[in-house]
């Protein structure tokens, strides 16, 4: 593989941003991926794709050059290692509540000694040009794990839950935090002072350990929001959300002037 690996590049100090894909067809990742996106995110944990239309999208988005993503369904661990065996280079845990959670994804997607995962990476192999001795000696150290931090638990864990080993990056879901920091009475962080807060805290906590501070963003806007506070993985908007956006601004431009 010539370019930087994506965690090498999540160790260096530039922003990387990454497209995030809800529908289940190549087609539209691909077009994602053709784009100036440093990486692209499948989600499949709201997306809408199951393992074998993600197949196909991973395939898309590595056949162009870049950097795949997965963001896992809850108790996805194995839904995970096969990701890793098609080609994803980042895995994006959702509900990482604790140290345990962390050993757990790190146990499922590092092969012994950091962990157990189980032989069988033949498209990763053929998309990193790497024999099977020069994937099984590189995995561990290719392999960006994300620890999605979205609840009041994990943020009073945040000190144990980055120093547990294996980890690339902290990555915050803004929604799920803000419902779970505000009891359910809202879902958006702008104006919840105490949810800005723990934000902050996530920078300044996966900085101290050597980790990429993430997030997810529904938008430009606030992905320069949350850039400004120091994250530099940051996931904006989403496949649906721009087809929406692209779809309103010509009616808006359209239907003022007739
Ligand atoms: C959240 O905001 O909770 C997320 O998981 C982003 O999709
Ligand atoms: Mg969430």
């Amino acid at each position: 593989m010539s370019r930087a690996s994506l965690v090498e590049r999540l160790r260096g100090s530039e922003l990387l941003l990454s497209s995030w894909s809800t529908v289940p067809d190549p087609l539209v990742a691909e077009t994602l991926a053709r784009d100036r996106w440093d990486a692209c995110t499948i989600d499949l944990q709201h997306g809408m794709m199951g393992y074998a239309e993600a197949r196909a999208m991973v395939m898309a988005i590595t056949g162009v050059g870049k950097p795949a993503m997965a963001r896992l369904p809850l108790d996805g661990l194995s839904m995970a290692a096969r990701m890793l065996d098609i080609g994803v280079e980042g895995i994006i845990a959702p509900m990482i509540n604790c140290a345990a959670d962390v050993a757990a994804l790190v146990d499922a997607l590092r092969y012994p000694p950091d962990g157990n995962r189980s032989w069988g990476a033949y498209r990763a192999m053929a998309v990193g040009g790497l024999g099977r001795e020069a994937y099984l000696a590189e995995a561990n150290r290719r392999v960006a794990l994300f620890a999605m931090i979205e609840t009041r638990e994990a943020v009073a864990n945040l000190e144990t839950i980055a120093a547990t080993p294996g980890l690339a990056g902290l990555f915050v879901g803004p929604s799920d935090l803000t419902i779970s920091m505000t009891q359910g009475r809202t879902y958006e962080p702008d104006g919840e002072p105490d949810v800005l807060e723990a934000m902050r805290e996530v920078v300044a906590v996966a900085k101290a350990h050597g980790l990429c501070p993430g997030i997810f963003t529904p938008n430009a806007q606030q992905a320069a929001l949350r850039i400004a506070y120091g994250f530099r993985f940051v996931t904006v908007g989403s496949d649906l959300a721009f087809m929406a956006a692209g779809s309103a601004s010509a009616l808006n431009t359209l239907r003022q002037s007739n």
